[in-house]
């Protein structure tokens, strides 16, 4: 069978450690393509040159013309630009927006059946002007943030009960910012839900407390120490898990900003749920009991993200 194809529409900070990670993990062959001359370039060139040491197969290649990401498998999204300090996520709205113009242009033209991942912030306006850009169906095109947020709530439990990482699951909603949506019922250490660990006195509410606001402050919290940019480590794994979960059927169970028509209330609007990602791409969104605070909290989340879109349809027309 050919090996897949994996298109990576950015080759910045996130698109460079998503092609590293796509070759170690042997996902197939990558694409790197960017507006900047050399650096997808480069950076393809880099990581081939890392082939023989490695071990690894796969053609890597890096472009300036979209007729490169032809037949792609899966696209990721990075183009654009991130954050520096001071800036909120909204504030890269007006610029992104025209980037995701021209990707979902270049996605409808030469790689339509592409699962497609967007990570461009803010991710899920961002997303949402995707898939209006592409016209992909709604299951091909998904965002990025849950993974990430959960992954940052998982790490800071880990720490706090000093026990492995891999025993901590967690569940973050929402829409990915400041709003977002930690969800403490949910959230276990290997099974047992975080308020019993409260009660057993594995910790107390107000430290949990804590660790919830650090989660939701979690970009920032990069942003405020690398200065110069965003994270990026934890970002492309995240992407690449969805990526692996849609290339080989898994059937994961992961938050990401999808396309919910019916659930939760809503009508054809992007938000992070729960969902089912297999060879069909968003195959399920998983409706959650919520009680009366985390709906609360969820709503006021969906309201910052159709603020973000209402934003997008006024600076671009076309969209409303
Ligand atoms: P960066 O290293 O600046 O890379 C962005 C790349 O996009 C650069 O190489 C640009 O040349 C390129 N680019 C700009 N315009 C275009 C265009 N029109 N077509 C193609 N390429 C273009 O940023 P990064 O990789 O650190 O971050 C990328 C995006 O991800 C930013 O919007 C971040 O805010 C966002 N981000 C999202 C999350 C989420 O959890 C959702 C986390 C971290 C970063």
């Amino acid at each position: 069978m050919a090996r897949a194809k994996i298109a990576l529409i950015g080759a910045g900070q996130i698109g460079g450690t998503l092609a590293h990670l796509a070759a170690i993990k042997e996902l197939g062959d990558v694409v790197l393509f960017d507006i900047a001359e050399g650096t997808p370039q480069g950076k393809a060139l880099d990581i081939a040159e890392s082939g023989p040491v490695d071990g690894l197969d796969g053609d890597f290649s890096g472009a300036n013309d979209y007729s490169a990401i032809a037949g792609a498998d899966v696209c990721i999204v990075t183009a654009g630009v991130a954050r520096k300090p001071g800036m909120s996520r909204d504030d890269l709205l007006g610029i992104n927006l025209k980037v995701m113009k021209s990707v979902g242009e270049g996605i409808a033209a030469h790689a339509p059946d592409a699962f497609v991942i967007c990570i461009t912030n803010p991710l899920d306006a961002m997303v949402w002007a995707l898939r209006e850009f592409s016209g992909l169906p709604t299951e091909k095109v998904v965002g990025m943030a849950g993974v990430l947020d959960s992954a940052r709530f998982r790490h800071f439990l880990a720490e706090e009960f000093n026990v492995s990482r891999k025993d901590v699951t967690a569940f973050v909603l929402g829409g990915h910012g400041d709003t977002m949506v930690p969800l403490v019922r949910y959230s276990t250490v290997a099974g047992i839900p975080l308020p019993d660990l409260v009660k057993m006195g594995w910790t107390t509410q107000e430290r949990l407390d804590s660790i919830v606001q650090r989660t939701r402050d979690g970009g920032a919290e990069i942003v405020g120490l690398l200065k110069t940019g965003s994270a990026f480590y934890a970002p492309a794994a995240s992407a690449i898990q969805m990526a692996e979960a849609y290339l080989n059927d898994q059937k994961r169970l992961l938050p990401c900003a999808a396309y919910v028509d019916g659930a939760y209330g809503l009508n054809g609007f992007y938000v992070g749920v729960p969902t089912v990602i297999g060879a069909g791409g968003i195959e399920k969104v998983v409706e959650i009991a919520m009680n009366e605070d985390e709906q609360a909290m969820f709503d006021n989340s969906v309201n910052a993200v159709k603020g973000l879109v209402a934003a997008c349809k006024e600076i671009d027309p076309s969209l409303a």
